[in-house]
C-alpha cells in the first residue's frame, strides 16, 4: 500500500486529493492545524468511513514537527497543498505568508532531503507568480514571472526552492502551476464562493446585496476535482517537471457575477455594490493559462465556465444557510 502525506488536507484541494488517493488504495496521512473550532468539515466523511486516513496535528512553520512526521512515515509521496492561500490577506500578513508559503516549503524539502530522500514531493505553485505587465497571454511554463502580491512572491520563492532541490540534490521535486479552480468546497472569502453564496441568500431573502471589489480582473477558472487529478498525474511521471494546469479560457469577475444572478432569474445590477476595501494594492489583471503540456499527458479540463457557476449555485441554493 502506497503512503502519502498531504499538507492542507482540510482545504478545498486537499480534501478532493485525499478522496482521490484513498480511492486508489493509498494510506493517506493528513497534516491538520489545531484551531479553536473544528477544522475537518471537508474531510469528516472520510475520517468516519475510511480506516486508511490518518490525521496528524502540525503546521508547515513547525520544522521539527514536519521533519518528525516525514522521518516516521517515510511516505512514497508528499503533496504540499497547505498554504496561506488568500491573496488579499497576504497584503495584511506578509511575514506570516512568507513563513508558511516559502519557509514552510523549505522545511518540508529539507526534511525529505535529510530523512526520506526517496519521497516524491509535489509543490502547489500558482498562476499568481506571473504578472509581468504587457506579456501576452496565454501563459505557459516558459512565461516570465513577476508576482504582484506577497502571496505570489512567497509562491515564487517556493517554486525556485523546489527547482533547486530537484537540480541540486536530485530529489523528485515536481510542481504544477495551477490557475484558479473552484468547487462547492471553495473557501467563502474567495470571489466565486462569495458570489454564489450571496446570490443564493439573496434569492432566499436572507441577504440584501453583494459587495465586491475589482470586477474587471479576468481569471481562468477550472474545476478543483479535475485539477487534483492533474496533480496526481504530475506526481506519477517518471521525472519531476513543471506543468501549467488551466482551462485556456478566461472570464471577468463581472461575467461570473452576471451568470450567477441570471441562473436564479435576478438582475445583478439591482444587488451588486463596489467597495474599495475589497480591492488590492496591486494585482494581476489577466490570468489565462496554456495547458498544452499537461494535455500531452492525457489530462483535459472538462467543466466549462457556465457549468462551474451552475454547480456552485446549485450547492449554495441548497446550503444557503450553512456557515461556510
Ligand atoms: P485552501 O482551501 O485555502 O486550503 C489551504 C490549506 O492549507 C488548508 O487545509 C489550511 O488549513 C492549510 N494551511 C494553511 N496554513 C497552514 C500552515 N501554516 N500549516 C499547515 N497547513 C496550513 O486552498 P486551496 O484552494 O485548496 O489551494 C490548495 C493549494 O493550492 C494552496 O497551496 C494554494 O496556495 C494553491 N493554489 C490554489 C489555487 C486555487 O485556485 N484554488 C490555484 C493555485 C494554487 P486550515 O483549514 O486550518 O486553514
Ligand atoms: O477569488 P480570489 O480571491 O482569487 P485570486 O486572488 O485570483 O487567488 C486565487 O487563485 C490563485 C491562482 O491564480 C491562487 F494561487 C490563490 O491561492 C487563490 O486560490 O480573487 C479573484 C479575483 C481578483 O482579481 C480579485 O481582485 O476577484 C477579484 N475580486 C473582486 N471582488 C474579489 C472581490 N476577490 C475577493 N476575494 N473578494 C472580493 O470581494
Amino acid at each position: 500500500m502506497k503512503k502519502a502525506i498531504i499538507s492542507g488536507i482540510t482545504g478545498q484541494d486537499g480534501s478532493y486529493l485525499a478522496e482521490l488517493l484513498l480511492s486508489k488504495g493509498y494510506e493517506v496521512h493528513g497534516i491538520m492545524r489545531r484551531i479553536s473550532s473544528f477544522a475537518s468539515g471537508r474531510i469528516d466523511h472520510l475520517i468516519t468511513s475510511n480506516p486508511n486516513i490518518h490525521i496528524h496535528y502540525g503546521d508547515l512553520t513547525d520544522a521539527l514537527a514536519t521533519a518528525g512526521l516525514i522521518s516516521d512515515i517515510k511516505p512514497d509521496e508528499f503533496y504540499n497543498i497547505g498554504a496561506m492561500s488568500q491573496v488579499k490577506v497576504s497584503f495584511e500578513v506578509p511575514e506570516y505568508t512568507l513563513q508558511t508559503n516559502a519557509v514552510g516549503v523549505l522545511n518540508v524539502l529539507e526534511a525529505i532531503r535529510k530523512f526520506s530522500p526517496q519521497t516524491k514531493f509535489y509543490q502547489a505553485s500558482s498562476s499568481e507568480m506571473f504578472g509581468v505587465p504587457g506579456v501576452p497571454a496565454p501563459y505557459n511554463e516558459n512565461t516570465p514571472m513577476m508576482p504582484q502580491s506577497p502571496y505570489g512572491v512567497a509562491k515564487l520563492a517556493a517554486y525556485h526552492l523546489t527547482r533547486q532541490y530537484r537540480d541540486g540534490y536530485g530529489l523528485f521535486a515536481t510542481t504544477g502551476i495551477l490557475f484558479n479552480h473552484e468547487s462547492p468546497r471553495r473557501g467563502g472569502t474567495f470571489v466565486t464562493k462569495k458570489i454564489t453564496k450571496a446570490v443564493a441568500r439573496i434569492k432566499n431573502g436572507t441577504q440584501d446585496s453583494l459587495v465586491l471589489g475589482n470586477l474587471d480582473a479576468k481569471r481562468d477558472w477550472g474545476w478543483s476535482p479535475e485539477f487534483v487529478e492533474a496533480i496526481y498525474l504530475i506526481m506519477q511521471q517518471e521525472k519531476p517537471d513543471v506543468f501549467v494546469v488551466a482551462t485556456g479560457e478566461t472570464h471577468t469577475i463581472k461575467e461570473f457575477v452576471e451568470e450567477a444572478f441570471s441562473y436564479v432569474g435576478l438582475n445583478s445590477e439591482d444587488y451588486v455594490k463596489i467597495d474599495d476595501k475589497y480591492k488590492r494594492p496591486n494585482e494581476v489583471p489577466l490570468l489565462l493559462g496554456d495547458p498544452s503540456k499537461i494535455k500531452k499527458l492525457g489530462w483535459e479540463p472538462k467543466m466549462k465556465f457556465n457549468e462551474i457557476v451552475h454547480a456552485m449555485m446549485d450547492y449554495d441554493l441548497e446550503h444557503f444557510n450553512d456557515n461556510t
